[in-house]
């Protein structure tokens, strides 16, 4: 049996939720906001191009979507230039009374990460553009070490398999001190490629770091998540990372759709109950929710654990 529990009615949100033209409704960031959940969801529209849609919920599994899209490409400044192909796989932390969005910017001259930053998810603000290009998959720790604040993320290299890295800064826009951290393991589910998927949730044991890991096959890739407990003081220490993935794609929603075998994580909610409520993207095409229990996880990284480097 798997350690999450997929919720019954899954697709959970689907392009017909949708009130304006979009062909695609997944990799979603989810935050709770004055007793509600929040969830940005990323959006293909008929140009291939990726939008961010909000939506609400009360009890995080029924979601209304507003009228209208959340962020759309900035007609504004450096911004401008650096989105014009789109804003896709938004990450959500609420630090220092605001919410910090990171997501993915897409350009002429490749993929970097914006941070953009809300108080009440009606107004956003861009703040900075926080990556050169070549960098996905950014999520920034809900709590700062040392005075600085920590990002996870995942470079591209050429000459190393995509890997996780941490970076510090002192002020959200310049960033420094990166050092890998986690890289993938050859011929393991997760050997081609890594990267963070939800913000990471403080517990008793350390940071869980649920991820995302890729495995080629002959028929494409497939994507599933793993987990790994990185230090509560120095989240550069891994302490466990799990042998075996959490989640893989086996419902009809994440096998088939507009990429095959895909389940993608952006975002997940810690509950009072000791459970979690993650939230992934099904074959890059509709959004579903599961449940796992939060010791169970932290038990999985540090009972079977694999070298995370
Ligand atoms: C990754 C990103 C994700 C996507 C995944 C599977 O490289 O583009 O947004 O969900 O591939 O297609």
């Amino acid at each position: 049996m798997s350690v999450i529990k997929r919720y019954e009615n899954n697709p959970i949100l689907t392009k017909d939720d949708v009130p304006y033209p979009v062909v695609t409704v997944h990799n979603a960031a989810v935050t709770k906001y004055k007793n509600k959940y929040v969830m940005v969801f990323r959006s293909h529209l008929h140009n291939g191009r990726s939008i961010l849609g909000l939506a609400e919920s009360e009890d995080g599994y029924y979601f209304r979507v507003q009228e209208t899209p959340f962020m759309t490409p900035s007609k504004e400044g450096v911004f401008k230039e650096y989105e014009e192909y789109g804003v896709e796989d938004p990450r959500i932390i609420f630090i220092d009374g605001e919410y910090l969005i990171t997501y993915s910017a897409y350009s002429r001259h490749g993929v970097r990460i914006g941070l953009a930053k809300t108080k009440d998810f009606k107004t956003v603000e861009r703040y900075s553009l926080v990556t050169e290009a070549d960098h996905r998959n950014t999520v920034i720790f809900p709590e700062k070490f040392n005075g600085l604040y920590a990002r996870l993320d995942r470079p591209h290299s050429e000459i190393s398999p995509w890997s996780i890295w941490i970076s510090y800064s002192p002020d959200l826009k310049f960033w420094g001190e990166s050092k890998l951290i986690i890289k993938p393991m050859q011929y393991h589910w997760d050997e081609m490629k890594i990267g963070p998927g939800a913000p990471p949730i403080k517990t008793d044991k350390g940071w869980l770091n649920i991820y995302h890991g890729v495995f080629p096959t002959m028929d494409g890739s497939v994507y599933r998540l793993g987990v790994a407990l990185h230090d509560l003081k120095d989240p550069s220490i891994i302490n466990g990372i799990s042998d075996d993935w959490i989640l893989q794609p086996e419902e009809p929603y994440e096998i088939t759709g507009y990429v095959h075998n895909v389940v993608f994580t952006c975002g997940a909610v810690p509950e009072n109950d000791g459970t979690v409520k993650i939230y992934w993207g099904g074959a890059d095409t509709v959004m579903n929710v599961g449940t796992a229990n939060i010791n169970e996880l932290v038990d999985m990284c540090l009972s079977k654990s694999r070298k995370a480097i």
